[in-house]
């Protein structure tokens, strides 16, 4: 079988911290630059292609609309849609360094037009990041992303950049240990299919991956993206991240995640990693955004 490992990758760096109220997060892909992450993951086939910047912006104290700063959020998601319209090559793997997971509608909404539509994504986090504007108790956008990409905002939509909706039997999420009750009235409603952090422990990885593939690759030839919030993993391994929860993945968990994505071979097209914020913690964290790539990429 062939394996992405013998496609160029391609490095996007998304600056986004105006998703959420924390600084620090917009810097982790010139950091991650300076680290020359680009040798770790192929010294000859991976390579920077743009670092996308945000809106200048003044942290809008008083929310104004259901969502904080809607109209930097608005501009930041359009941003990075088109930059990944412009370097993302169907036959490249696509490696998307964030910033907050605000940045998560348009990485997978851009994705599923670079693959026609034929994109299917696992989602790792300990939250839903399915609030819609209205459901939503901060009106952070990082905390709305998937919903936003799964058609869940109703009128208004509040922006729109020309994105397609992912099919929500497309869609599955891993991780999840803290939800918004609103927010999982709309999941189980919805049908979003989530496996928390119990369930991994419970029925362990191995089996909520044989199970996730089943239901959103069914016929095995979807494109897979995975969309990674750090804040996944156990806040031991990333403590430089914006809202940490306990109780999260373990590298012996995404051992196994790893080894049913080996196995589809070259329709693992894309990766995002998002919320490390190394301005929070910056040694054991740096250590263990390398180890995860090293997990991912060899
Ligand atoms: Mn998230």
């Amino acid at each position: 079988m062939v394996s992405y490992l013998t496609k160029n990758i391609k490095i996007l760096g998304s600056a986004v911290s105006i998703g959420q109220p924390k600084k620090g997060v917009e810097h982790t892909p010139a950091v991650l630059k300076i680290e020359k992450i680009e040798k770790l993951i192929d010294p000859v086939k991976a390579e920077w292609v743009d670092i996308v910047n945000q809106p200048q912006y003044k942290i809008e104290r008083l929310r104004q609309s259901p969502i904080r700063n809607l109209l930097e959020n608005a501009k930041a998601n359009k941003r990075i849609h088109d930059a990944i319209l412009k370097y993302a090559d169907p036959n490249d793997f696509f490696l998307n360094i964030g910033g907050d997971h605000s940045i998560g509608s348009s990485t997978v909404t851009a994705l599923n037009r670079v693959h026609n539509e034929n994109l299917a994504v696992i989602w790792i986090d300990a939250h839903g990041d399915c609030n819609t504007p209205l459901t939503s108790p901060s009106g952070n956008y990082h905390g709305m992303p998937l919903a936003h990409a799964l058609g869940f905002f109703k009128e208004p939509v509040y922006f729109d950049w020309g994105q397609t909706i992912i099919p929500i039997t497309s869609v599955a999420m891993i991780g999840i240990r803290d939800l918004d009750i609103e927010e999982k009235i709309i999941m189980d409603k919805e049908g979003v299919l989530y496996f928390t952090m119990n369930q991994v422990r419970n029925i362990g990885m191995d089996k909520v991956m044989g199970e996730i593939m089943h239901k959103i690759d069914p016929y095995g030839e979807k494109m897979i993206h995975v969309s990674l919030d750090v804040d996944g993993f156990d806040p031991t391994l990333f403590p430089g991240t914006g809202t940490p929860v306990p109780g999260g993945l373990n590298f012996n968990d995404y051992k196994i995640f790893m080894k049913h994505i080996r196995s589809i071979g070259e329709r693992f097209v894309s990766l995002d990693i998002v919320e490390v914020n190394l301005e929070i913690e910056r040694n054991i964290t740096l250590m263990n955004v390398k180890e995860l790539l090293k997990h991912t990429f060899h």
